[in-house]
């Protein structure tokens, strides 16, 4: 069942916009203005998992599994691609450049020189290995960086992500083909709607009861509406191998937009299936290049670079 605008008007006037929207659009406008002029192609890339809260003042939430792997390390292919990023991401899910670190024992990784506070400095204090992937990661977040190719933007709950998709999006529209929609994230079929919401804490005295509503498809108005002109790349994921291809291939048709990554909950860091209009390809990781430490991104994102560019060349 697609979704007709009447549905995303209500759902925006029944939802707060985020208090930082206005300054994200502006952020946004800066980027695409500075990338946009030079040509330069810009990712949006999505990555992680969106809450759905339970109370006006959130003490419970509904959440989901996705940690922003997928999202994280195929920006960094992206920008290794030559592209500029904005990476949409769920606040605290994975980093790029970050990602390949485990913080647990940070101040562990420095010692002091001084024992007198006043005076004290840092030195670092990690082992070889921890040091040469410091000094990979950020030979090449430093060049990122001197160029300004990469912006985070970040959301939490579901309703943050649509009002900052649909926002970015209109401003991405401006690039034409040159834009490319990468929506990894996992955004939550179901939500409260904020006048059905309680405002306090919800009390325990017996069995909880809830009737969500389904949150309008957002690739819908995405395709016809907001960026029409843009590639776009959306993913299907499900945890049964017989509905994964035939709900891929229906997306496409449904949104006629130009590609769906096909992925399996359990099988999604070594196997996935790109499906167009006319192809399905499948992508998929050896144990022995596992074993290497290299990610099935970094294949997705130099198949789906290639069809970008014949989508610009043709447009
Ligand atoms: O974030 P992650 O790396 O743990 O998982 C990635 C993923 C499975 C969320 C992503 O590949 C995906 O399929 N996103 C769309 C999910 C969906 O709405 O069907």
């Amino acid at each position: 069942m697609s979704v007709g605008p009447d549905e995303w008007e209500t759902y925006f006037h029944n939802n707060e916009p985020p208090g930082n929207l206005e300054d994200v659009k502006s952020s946004v406008d800066r980027f695409v203005k500075e990338h946009g002029a030079s040509n330069r192609k810009i990712a949006l890339v999505t990555s992680g998992g969106t809450t759905v809260p339970l109370e006006s003042n959130t003490v419970r939430f509904v959440d989901n599994f996705s940690a922003g792997n997928r999202g994280s390390s195929s920006t960094e292919y992206f920008l290794l691609n030559g592209y500029a990023v904005i990476f949409m991401h769920r606040e605290k899910s994975l980093l790029p450049y970050l990602r390949h670190f485990h913080f647990q024992n940070f101040l562990d990784w420095f010692k002091l020189t001084s024992s007198v506070e006043q005076q004290a400095s840092l030195e670092l204090s990690v082992s070889s290995e921890l040091h040469d992937r410091l000094v990979k990661q950020l030979s090449v977040y430093e060049k990122v960086k001197k160029e300004n190719r990469l912006l985070h933007i970040s959301f939490t709950t579901v309703t943050e992500y649509l009002f900052l998709l649909k926002a970015i999006a209109k401003i991405f529209d401006r690039l034409g083909a040159i834009g490319i929609f990468y929506l990894a994230a996992a955004v939550s079929d179901f939500y409260l709607p904020a006048p059905e919401m309680p405002e306090h804490k919800i009390q325990s005295t017996g069995a909880l009861s809830i009737t969500m509503k389904q949150v309008p498809k957002l690739l819908s108005p995405l395709v016809r509406e907001w960026a029409p002109k843009a590639f776009t790349v959306s993913f299907k994921l499900e945890t049964n191998k017989d509905l994964l291809i035939s709900k891929a291939k229906q997306a496409i048709e449904r949104y006629q937009h130009q590609v769906v990554i096909a992925n399996q909950l359990d099988t999604r860091k070594r196997m996935v299936v790109l499906v167009t209009s006319s192809d399905e390809k499948i992508i998929d990781m050896s144990d022995a290049e596992l074993t290497q430490g290299q990610e099935i991104e970094q294949k997705i994102v130099e198949d789906i670079v290639k069809q970008h560019n014949l989508f610009i060349a043709s447009s």
